[in-house]
């Protein structure tokens, strides 16, 4: 069994004894954050000797393209904050083919003025079920059928040519159980072993059980999975062939910022830190956000700004709004810096609420439960994604707000999922079991579930577009990196395939992941049709949101203002720009002396490009961004 209370001893390696630029600032921070999580081990000098010898091999290995990129970046700290960046989500194979077939896809995604394109993980998975990319079996290969890492690369600069940044999923909180790691593991090899939590028996299984959470609770029951082969317990969070790794080796830690390096120098400019939150195990705990978690990430941004200095890190922590902010930037001044960006999940569920209950109260709790962002740091906001959309991060603020969770919730799941007779939503509940109360998660592309499967005719698909147009237009304005879906720029519905049908009985989380629909993107060439609408509505957010400053992420976080009428979520972005958003199905009035300061000034509504009289009416389902100009 392992022993969790203390870390592992190293083995230097002395392949790499070579001398290492090792004065960098980065490699001070590096070695402060590691010794914090492993400086109890008699051997860390050694250790960290070893790791810097490797890394600093690494950093001279890079690309003299990278290079560059490293010294126009470290000028522009900044860049990923300005308004003109817009992100993209997609799978390889059901975007564009393969890598290759991504290349005949840049002019669209310029269309939609995208400037970072994130690809869900296309290394090569496991053999067999595989979570959508996400069970690595091997970092550095591409999955066959998707290409090769020289594809990868060849992407990955055609895109920087376009200004287009590409941000690489990394997998790094478990790999699956065919990884070489996994495979030794099970061969009995204890030096495997140890890059896992392996347990001989329930003992310690069950005390971790009483206060860990579950993902998959319906399909993947508990955080433990019996190993013949090893003839131990693993911990397995997600599905049992994803193997958590081990943070407190710090013999896993290296080889993960070896990898981490290796990715970069093949042009990655953005990692998504996958399960970011459950990198640490403590009994005791919910073995979530520990301190822990935060210094290895600390550590690998260090390592980052050491050996590939333009290279960002995203943390995928869909958690409430305060924990997500924690994985930003630095708390306080000198502390060694976290992550430049970071998924707002509590805004997107909360938008979904708002859209629901046509009361924006959760949003605005949220919104005011939001840290400003550090310096150099910004939110990454969006609609829908490939996961479900995770009430739990909504926790605390229903909780400020008084009333049962499940009770507040389960009536916005149910509502989303159709069974309620007003519903325009077509999702469908995940994790729950069948239990019609129960409160999990909710799948479902975007356009299901804002009303356009209705049948035509029916009075809430007549907005369904004002709601698409109003949920993008919230994540556009708040302060964060907007970042789209694939499939959502077309309003494309659920995926019903055959295909599909058989992929979510699985996991229902394919729902949400159709293939690229040839059909609707040559609609969206051609007005008059519903994908031409939402693609044009999303280009022209774009557009407004590149011409307006005071919209990058940077700049004045969202400020709530209250207006008694609990449709209307209203917030300022400094002193000259307010956003107003009609969650309801009624006509809004307000005034515009109520949201901002009209003394001597114009306003205008940048949406609508009109000037804007002393009370301004929001149609149903609507939004105005207002900018006060002096007149
Ligand atoms: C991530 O997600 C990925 O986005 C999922 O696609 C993977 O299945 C998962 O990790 C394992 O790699 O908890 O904070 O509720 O939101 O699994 C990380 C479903 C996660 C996802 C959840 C999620």
């Amino acid at each position: 069994m392992n022993d969790l209370s203390a870390p592992k001893p190293v083995e230097p390696n002395p392949q790499y004894a070579t001398t290492a630029d090792t004065n960098h600032p980065a490699v001070g921070v590096l070695r402060q954050v590691l010794a914090a999580l492993y400086g109890s081990n008699p051997q860390f000098d050694a250790w960290f000797h070893t790791l810097t010898q490797h890394l600093d091999l690494l950093r001279q290995a890079r690309p003299a393209a990278l290079r560059a990129l490293d010294a126009a970046r470290i000028q522009d700290p900044q860049w990923f904050t300005h308004q003109s960046m817009i992100g993209y989500c997609a799978y390889v194979d059901r975007f564009a083919g393969d890598l290759r077939g991504v290349h005949d896809r840049i002019a669209h995604l310029e269309s939609l003025g995208v400037r970072y394109l994130h690809l869900l993980p296309f290394s090569k998975p496991r053999a067999g079920e595989n979570d959508g990319g996400f069970a690595i079996a091997d970092y550095d290969a591409v999955r066959e059928d998707l290409g090769t890492m020289a594809d990868f690369e060849a992407l990955a600069s055609a895109l920087r040519a376009r200004q287009i940044s590409v941000c690489f999923d990394f997998v790094l909180n478990h790999v699956a159980d065919d990884h070489a790691w996994a495979r030794a593991a099970q061969a009995g090899d204890a030096k495997a072993q140890s890059y896992f939590y392996t347990f001989d028996d329930r003992t310690l299984p069950d005390q971790y059980e009483k206060t860990v959470g579950q993902v998959f609770p319906e399909t993947a029951p508990g955080n433990f999975t019996w190993n013949a082969a090893m003839g131990k317990w693993v911990w397995t969070t997600f599905y049992p062939y994803q193997w958590d790794l081990n943070y407190r080796n710090p013999m896993v830690f290296a080889e993960i910022a070896y990898t981490l390096v290796r990715l970069a120098n093949h042009g990655v400019e953005v990692f998504r830190l996958d399960s970011a939150p459950f990198l640490w195990k403590e009994l005791g705990t919910t073995c979530l956000n520990l301190p822990e978690t935060h210094l290895v990430l600390q550590a690998l941004r260090a390592v980052l700004a050491w050996a590939a200095p333009a290279v960002l890190v995203k943390s995928e922590a869909i958690v409430p709004a305060a924990q997500a902010a924690a994985y930003l930037g630095a708390s306080r001044p000198g502390e060694p810096e976290k992550c430049q960006l970071a998924y707002h999940g509590a805004l997107m569920a909360a938008s979904w609420v708002a859209c629901v209950e046509r009361d924006t109260s959760v949003l605005r709790s949220v919104i005011r439960d939001t840290p400003k962002p550090p310096v150099h740091s910004s939110w990454v906001t969006y609609v829908r994604c490939h996961d479900d959309i995770v009430w739990s991060m909504l926790r605390p603020q229903i909780a400020q707000l008084g009333g049962s969770y499940e009770q507040r919730m389960s009536a916005v799941t149910q509502y989303l999922c159709g069974n309620h007779p007003e519903s325009f939503a077509r999702g469908i509940p995940f994790q729950t079991s069948g239990n019609p109360n129960a409160v999990h998660g909710t799948n479902g592309m975007a356009a299901s579930l804002l009303g356009y499967e209705l049948p035509d005719g029916h009075p809430q698909r007549a907005f369904a577009l004002q709601r698409f147009t109003l949920m993008h237009a919230l994540a556009y304005a708040f302060g964060g990196m907007p970042v789209l879906y694939m499939g959502d720029e077309f309003a494309q519905t659920n995926d019903y395939s055959e295909a599909a049908r058989a992929a979510t009985a699985i996991d229902g989380r394919w729902l949400h992941r159709p293939r690229w629909d040839g059909e609707r993107a040559a609609q969206a060439a051609r007005p008059g049709t519903t994908a031409h609408a939402a693609c044009e509505v999303l280009r022209r957010l774009g557009r407004v949101r590149a011409a307006t400053p005071a919209f990058a992420a940077h700049a004045n976080p969202a400020q709530i203002i209250d207006l008694p009428d609990a449709a209307l979520l209203v917030f300022a972005r400094g002193p000259d720009h307010v956003c107003v958003f009609n969650f309801s199905d009624q006509e809004r009035v307000f005034s515009l002396s109520d949201v901002g300061n009209t003394r001597g000034r114009q306003v205008t509504d940048l949406w609508t490009d009109r000037a804007a009289g002393s009370t301004h009416m929001l149609a149903p389902w609507t939004f105005a961004w207002l900018a006060y100009t002096s007149a």
